[in-house]
């Protein structure tokens, strides 16, 4: 089976990086059956309001529909499998070091083999208490990809109790308005710091502060290299733009 055709400027500069920092959005799972948000027809934005599902706000306002939204996002996941690209990148990182900074709140790269450095907008299989912040690991923390509520037919589903302080449970991403985790933050930024080459996979690059990272990196110099079928923010600035789904163009860099 014949791959897409990469630049070899491009497969010269993968394979001469010891040190190579990935940035993936929601493309990236897109051949694993999870959508994105953005996408005409088949993004989540086009079904469902960001404002009435991932904002402080609509915790407030009804925490049980947002509980129940992300719970089917999370079963969406525990029934998908990574793709040949997650597969690449984690091959890729067997001969040198790959740092994944990922906006996806999925697990889809852990899954296949990568260290994930930095998940910059959280994850679906970390809730915390939205009053003290513990971790929960209680009953209904993880659904079960078994469920049979796979077209989210139960909208509303009540959040589990924090046994701490008898606080709701809220979904570990970050809302719009939110601030990235600290921690998460720094472990991007140092890996934007150390990376030779990024590879930019899969996002729209429209999402403030974790879009301004790989124009960071093109401005003091580090070569940016996009994988998307479509334009995007990022391919006004990127050294190279391939305009391949991650599936095909990724595991096409191992060559
Ligand atoms: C493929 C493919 C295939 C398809 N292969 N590719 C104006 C200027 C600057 C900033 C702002 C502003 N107005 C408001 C803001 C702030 C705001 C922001 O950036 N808004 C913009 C939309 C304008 N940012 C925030 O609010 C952030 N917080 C913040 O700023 O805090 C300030 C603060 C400081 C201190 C204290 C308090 C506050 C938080 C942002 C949180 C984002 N959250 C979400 C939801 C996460 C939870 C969940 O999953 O529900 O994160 S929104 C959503 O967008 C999600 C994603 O991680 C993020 C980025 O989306 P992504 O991954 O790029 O997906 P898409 O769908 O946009 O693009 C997919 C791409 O894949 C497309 O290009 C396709 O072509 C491509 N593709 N198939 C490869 N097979």
């Amino acid at each position: 089976m014949t791959g897409p055709t990469i630049p070899e400027a491009v497969i010269d500069l993968v394979r001469d990086a010891d040190w190579i920092t990935v940035f993936s959005g929601a493309g990236m799972s897109a051949e694993s059956g999870i959508a994105t948000f953005r996408d005409a027809q088949t993004g989540l934005w086009e079904t469902f309001d960001p404002a009435e599902l991932a904002t402080p706000e609509a915790w407030e306002r009804d925490p049980a529909l947002v509980w129940g939204w992300y719970r089917w996002r999370a079963r969406e996941v525990l029934a998908a499998e990574p793709n040949a690209g997650h597969r690449a990148l984690a091959e890729l990182g067997a001969s040198r070091t790959v740092m994944v900074v990922t906006q996806n709140v999925d697990d889809l790269h852990e899954r296949a083999g990568s260290d994930v450095v930095s998940h910059l907008h959280g994850s679906l299989f970390a809730p915390r208490c939205s009053v003290c912040d513990t971790p929960y690991d209680g009953p209904g923390a993880r659904p079960s990809a078994a469920d049979p509520d796979t077209e989210h037919v139960e909208p509303r589903v009540a959040p589990p109790i924090c046994p701490r302080c008898g606080g709701d449970v809220r979904p570990g991403v970050v809302w719009f308005g939110e601030a990235l985790p600290a921690d998460d933050w720094k472990r991007a930024d140092q890996a934007f710091r150390a990376g030779e080459v990024v590879i930019v996979v899969g996002t729209s690059g429209i999402v403030y502060p974790a879009a301004s990272l790989p124009e960071r990196a093109v401005r003091e110099g580090i070569p940016v290299i996009e994988f998307n079928p479509a334009e995007s923010s990022v391919t006004d600035f990127a050294t190279h733009s391939l305009r391949v789904p991650a599936a095909e163009g990724l595991p096409a860099l191992l060559r």
